[in-house]
């Protein structure tokens, strides 16, 4: 297989360094650049990943020790514009990887600060790369995490990305009808279409990503190994919604299912997640190209979920408790859900699908990890779509906003 140049913008988060580590062992060269934003996030919210993790040096001297594989590290704000278009012209990647982008639906709907704050960074950012893609690496591939989320939960099957249409004896196919549910889900929307805007307009090319849900810890690169490890987030701010059920169920506390739990979305294991980004690299879509995948491997109900780590509890002979908590979103608990995900199966993707070994595993990795659980954080969430942080003071907005910036 050819090697390829690759930049990952996000290297420092939970998808984006076990992306690196995947692409390096795949045999390309692999630029990992992150501005760190997202410890600080975790600072100032008083968050923090359940696994510990090593500094991005520290990791990555581990990986070169075990693979003896080089990853090149690069410390970079993506709202710094010069900065992005510095980086293009110093690689002159084949294929820039974008996950760098705030991404907790709950963070961006705290209050006035975080909304604006989530849709600078995640809209500006995207934005600059376009700007430098075209400018200094207008053939390179842009491979951008998009989300299942843009679509939002329609009574209608959901296309991957275009629907054709037919209106007033006339037919066309067009972007498929976007109806998100949060302010960082709009973020995504709004970049989808600057990313069709600049592929349309200036002939890059591009493939639009949209994940569901990730669940898992751990990848063949990573393994056990601790000083390799991404991050676990387990609180009701960033922790999705599996990772949660697990790390309850791992301390005996009841599972929050929101609602009545008929919330149903697409998941899929971060072993996919990588292997999802591999096969779209050895895919190049054509010129002026935009091309999208929806990225998941399964759907599931939230109660389903909760049901599943239940029964893989009880078959250890441990009693799991399910809570239906207020929710505190703005979200269908009952609806129709039915998405398509065919077409990185067509390029090659085989599937893990959810088992109750790799619920045994989370579990496993988070009771060895409990002394380091904040209980505070793993119940009750304490934002609410209609009111924003209920207890207003937990983070200091001003401080938040700083956040933004890298340094
Ligand atoms: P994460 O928060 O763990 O990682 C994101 C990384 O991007 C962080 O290390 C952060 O420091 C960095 N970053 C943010 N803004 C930046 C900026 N302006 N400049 C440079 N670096 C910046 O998140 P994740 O779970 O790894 O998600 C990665 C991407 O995948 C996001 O775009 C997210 O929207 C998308 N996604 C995630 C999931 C999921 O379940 N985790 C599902 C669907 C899509
Ligand atoms: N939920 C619960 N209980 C919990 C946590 C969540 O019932 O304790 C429910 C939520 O109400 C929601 C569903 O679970 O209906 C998913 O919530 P989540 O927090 O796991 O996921 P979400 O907010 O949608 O965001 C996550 C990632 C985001 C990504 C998105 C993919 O944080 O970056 O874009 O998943 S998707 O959902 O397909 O848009």
């Amino acid at each position: 297989m050819e090697s390829k140049t690759v930049i990952v913008l996000g290297a420092d988060g939970y998808l984006g360094w076990p992306t690196s580590l995947h692409l390096s062992a795949a045999g390309h060269e692999v630029i990992a650049v992150d501005s760190l934003v997202r410890r600080r996030w975790d600072r100032q919210g008083g968050t923090s990943s359940l696994l510990p993790i090593r500094s991005m040096p520290e990791r990555i001297r581990r990986w070169s020790a075990v693979s003896g594989r080089a990853i090149t590290w690069r410390r970079l704000d993506m709202l710094n514009a010069d900065g992005v278009r510095a980086l293009l012209e110093e690689f002159r990647p084949d294929a820039v990887v974008h996950f760098a982008e705030q991404r907790s639906a709950p963070f961006s709907m705290i209050d006035r600060d975080h909304a604006v704050m989530t849709q600078h960074n995640n809209v500006v950012g995207t934005l600059n790369l376009l700007f430098a893609l075209q400018q200094s690496a207008p053939d390179a591939h842009l491979i951008k995490l998009g989300t299942m989320g843009e679509y939002g939960t329609p009574d209608i099957p959901i296309e991957e990305g275009f629907i054709t249409i037919q209106h007033e004896g006339r037919s066309d196919r067009l972007p498929f009808p976007k109806l998100p549910g949060s302010m960082y889900h709009l973020s995504k929307v709004h970049d989808s279409h600057n990313i069709h805007f600049a592929c349309r307009t200036w002939g890059l090319r591009s493939t639009d990503l949209n994940q569901g849900v990730v669940y898992g810890c751990t990848t063949d690169e990573i393994g056990d190994d601790a000083l390799l490890a991404t991050r676990f987030d387990y609180d009701s701010i960033w922790g999705t919604v599996l990772n949660r059920f697990c790390t309850q169920a791992a301390v005996g506390l009841p599972l929050t299912v929101y609602g009545r739990g008929g919330q149903t979305r697409g998941f899929l294991d971060i072993r996919d997640t990588v292997a999802c980004i591999r096969v779209s690299l050895d895919n190049l879509p054509d010129a002026g190209e935009y091309r999208v995948f929806n990225q998941f491997t399964e759907q599931f109900a939230v109660l389903e979920l909760a049901e599943r780590v239940q029964t893989a509890r009880a078959a250890h002979g441990l009693a799991t408790e399910i809570d239906h908590v207020s929710n505190p979103r703005v979200e269908r608990e009952e609806h129709f859900y039915q998405a398509k995900h065919q077409g990185l199966i067509d390029l090659g993707l085989q599937p893990h699908y959810l088992a109750d070994t790799l619920i045994d595993s989370v579990t496993g990795m988070v009771e060895r990890h409990r002394f380091r659980i904040n209980p505070d954080l793993l119940g009750l969430p304490d934002v609410d779509w209609r009111f924003g942080r209920r207890h207003p003071g937990h983070t200091d907005t001003a401080e938040a906003r700083a956040g933004q910036v890298s340094g």
